[in-house]
């Protein structure tokens, strides 16, 4: 069992993937339903604080929070496909990071319920058109075939268009308690870091660096910042909005995660090389057999190793004003230096 003291430095174990593949649990209401399991008793600094319980049970209710979200109307097939890759399991790291620094900044979880779903819908829709042909062309994501495997081409597309605007839609219409003009704020942040600015740039670098063996590190941090690390940092900043974070605590609740997203994607690179298809859910060795240019092609793999714990040594510190309070955040930090998939 992981267990995290206030008085002393954040350390987590492995915690094994099948940790965190837990079946849904049913809420009988819909308040309980947004009420998620594990909130953080910050009176009690010195109390211990289990990260593998946190990150499994938050799992489990953002499982619920998203079946609920997407229920199977007519045209059918749409939503079926969009639901397949949505609840295809995957860590929900996202939606975790999310709820934990809503809860940092002063906020509740049901204040961001509606916004971490929404992020796990946008980074589930960036994942059905990476693994499209055109792209990155995969056939198993999160253990099972990919979308257009089972849907074809065509309704993959849309299933990928159909969670990226119902993502928007949900906060706009399901986000309660906070003040409208921070749920805007929070919109047009998560917005600019899907776009362009975000994610669209980065797949577009990494796109026309395909098959070049040149790429400077430059390159490679300016691909993963926007492909990896926009939506992470959208994560922690869109939760601290609304809960109305001052813009010094965004800004360090920013640099958090631009740590922990770099440090996020070096992992990335070398479990592609260390990690097997049935760890990781998807092909493995792909960059390598691309001949990409990866953290680890150019650094090495312990290097790179030594680079993410660093990252997130540096991450962990700018939070070091918040006290007992980060702790979830410390951990998550933490865990994603030793996950395994
Ligand atoms: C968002 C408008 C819009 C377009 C998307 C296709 C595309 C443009 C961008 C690609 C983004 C991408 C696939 C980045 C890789 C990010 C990454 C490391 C994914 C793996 O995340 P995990 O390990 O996966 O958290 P699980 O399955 O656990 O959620």
């Amino acid at each position: 069992m992981l267990r995290v003291r206030a008085t002393t430095a954040v350390k987590v174990g492995t915690i094994r993937p099948e940790q965190l593949k837990v079946s849904p649990v049913t809420f009988s209401t819909r308040e309980q339903r947004m009420v998620l399991a594990t909130e953080m008793d910050s009176s009690t600094p010195e109390s211990a604080f289990d990260l593998s319980r946190y990150l499994v049970e938050q799992k489990k209710a953002i499982d619920v929070a998203l079946d609920s979200a997407l229920p199977v109307i007519y045209p059918e097939q749409i939503y079926e496909a969009m639901r397949y890759s949505l609840l295809a399991g995957g860590k929900r790291l996202r939606p975790i990071l999310c709820l934990a620094s809503c809860e940092l900044a002063g906020g509740t979880t049901s204040m961001a319920i509606p916004t971490a779903c929404a992020l796990e819908m946008i980074h589930t829709m960036s994942l059905i058109h990476d693994d499209l042909p055109a792209m990155d062309n995969d056939d198993y994501r999160r253990g099972k075939l990919t979308n257009h495997k089972v849907y074809g081409e065509d309704i993959a597309i849309l299933a990928g268009d159909g969670l990226l605007t119902y993502a928007f839609e949900f906060i706009a219409t399901k986000t309660q308690n906070v003040p409208p003009h921070l749920v805007l704020q929070a919109i047009a942040h998560l917005a600019r870091a899907s776009g362009a600015a975000g994610l669209v740039g980065g797949q577009v670098v990494d796109l026309e660096s395909e098959g070049k063996t040149d790429v400077s590190l430059e390159t490679l941090n300016y691909i993963h910042a926007h492909k990896t690390g926009a939506l992470l940092e959208a994560c922690v900043v869109c939760g601290g909005i609304l809960a109305g974070a001052s813009a010094a605590d965004l800004q360090r609740m920013s640099r958090f995660a631009q740590n922990i997203g770099l440090a996020f994607q070096i992992i990335d690179d070398i479990l592609d090389i260390t990690a097997t298809q049935e760890e990781l859910g998807k092909t493995a060795g792909k960059d390598v057999q691309a001949g990409k240019v990866t953290y680890p092609s150019l650094w090495g793999i312990d290097e790179s190793r030594r680079q993410a714990t660093q990252l997130v040594a540096d991450a962990k510190s700018q939070l070091e004003a918040f006290g007992s309070k980060a702790l979830p955040m410390l951990g998550i930090a933490d865990f994603i230096t030793s996950r395994s998939n």
